[in-house]
């Protein structure tokens, strides 16, 4: 098949899914041209198959906003009907889902039949499509894609409840992994991350609010207060100046590393003893899978897609939002006890390849777009879920 495939080129998980995706269908045999305003981060290397096309977005002077929107649409159906693409697939419906379903009615208008995949990742349904200036079009476009995917149960059921989308069938395929990567035997740099007898605690994000950057802190301080320990922070964003204002004022700054943006974390993760994750809400939290791989007990928030990713008392602990009291106490049992550790770590990375593997999600995808393909033109398709 020929995919067109849009995603945000900066850091985060809707960008890292959509390039292992788009990575993995080209070693697969099909053809995958990236549409986006830069190169995704982790496309860092091209193999056969593998296609990179930049939107360019005219900077008008009348143009207070440069309408990207527009112009990526434009660049979709350029790509597509240059390279007779079968399918747009677009990651994180604001705005990838409406610019797709322009491209799909100019390439329509002009004779060709391509199909529009949406795959929903998180804040796109929770909280910026939650916005009532975003609101109406992302339930519109969402409705007008032949097909509408989410990372998790959870996901499915917000878009439902807060879309009140009763056309909407979505497809749960869940995120996605490559344990060949992720993977502790593979690297040994825990003595560049913290001195010898102190426990490794991690967090990779992009630091926005909704990650609880301070309940973050709070739970580390007590760890720290409990066992040798220090925090890796990795990534960047709105909060993390603020995070190193806590440290300090915690009085833990000199057990807390800011590292930055990091392309490839496989390699930090296969460090770690712990991995800390208390977000408001996490439609999934593909960096929880990472560290799971990785055999890396994680500790974060119960009600939230990580419900899906965490086994509870088996492969990490989730509690409530905001329970800074229990993630400590959870983090601290797990960290001090050695063979609570293990099997933990061991749990983690059996749950990371028995459900979450690259080799089993991405025939799911390949299922869903032969489905699509098989459809006549004005045909809506079955409800999938
Ligand atoms: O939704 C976001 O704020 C960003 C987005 C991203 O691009 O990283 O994250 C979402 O998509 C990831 C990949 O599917 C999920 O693993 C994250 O849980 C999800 N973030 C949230 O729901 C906050």
């Amino acid at each position: 098949m020929k995919i067109g495939i849009t995603c945000y080129p900066t850091y985060g998980g809707s960008g890292a899914v959509a390039t292992e995706l788009g990575l993995g269908l080209a070693r697969r045999g099909h053809e995958v041209h990236f549409i986006s305003y830069a190169q995704p981060f982790r496309l860092i290397h091209f193999i056969d198959g593998v296609y990179f096309h930049e939107v360019e977005v005219n900077r008008y002077p009348l143009f207070e906003y440069p309408p990207y929107s527009l112009a990526l649409a434009v660049t979709m159906h350029e790509v597509a009907r240059r390279e007779a693409l079968d399918l747009l697939h677009v990651h994180y419906a604001i705005p990838h889902a409406t610019a797709g379903w322009i491209a799909r009615d100019m390439l329509r208008d002009g004779g060709r039949d391509v199909k529009l995949v949406t795959t929903l990742h998180g804040t796109d349904i929770t909280l910026v499509g939650q916005d009532p200036s975003y609101w109406s079009i992302t339930r519109f476009s969402i409705e007008k894609s032949d097909r509408i995917t989410a990372v998790s149960d959870w996901l499915r059921e917000r878009t439902h409840r807060d879309f009140d989308c009763e056309r909407c069938a979505i497809e749960v395929i869940p995120n996605f992994v490559d344990p060949k990567i992720y993977d502790r035997d593979r690297y040994r740099g825990r003595h560049l991350l913290a001195r010898a007898g102190e426990k490794v605690v991690m967090h990779i994000s992009n630091f926005r609010a909704v990650k609880r950057i301070p309940d973050l802190m709070q739970v580390f301080a007590r760890v720290a207060h409990a066992v040798p320990a220090r925090l890796i922070l990795v990534g960047d964003g709105p909060e993390r100046q603020r995070a190193a204002e806590i440290a300090a004022d915690l009085g833990i700054a000199e057990r807390v590393v800011f590292l930055g943006k990091i392309d490839s974390v496989a390699e930090l993760l296969a460090s770690a003893d712990l991995f800390l994750l208390p977000s408001e809400q996490e439609s999934f939290g593909l960096v929880a899978l990472e560290a799971q791989a990785s055999g890396v007990p994680v500790v974060g928030s119960a009600g939230t897609g990580l419900d899906e990713v965490v086994e509870h008392g088996v492969t990490g602990y989730l509690h409530p939002v905001g329970a800074v009291e229990a993630m400590a106490t959870s983090a601290i049992s797990v960290l001090s006890d050695e063979a609570r550790w293990d099997a933990f770590s061991g749990a983690s990375r059996d749950r990371a390849l028995e459900r979450f593997t690259i080799d089993r999600i991405i025939p799911r995808y390949e299922s869903l777009y032969r489905r699509v393909l098989a459809e006549g033109d004005d045909d809506p398709g079955e409800p999938t879920a």
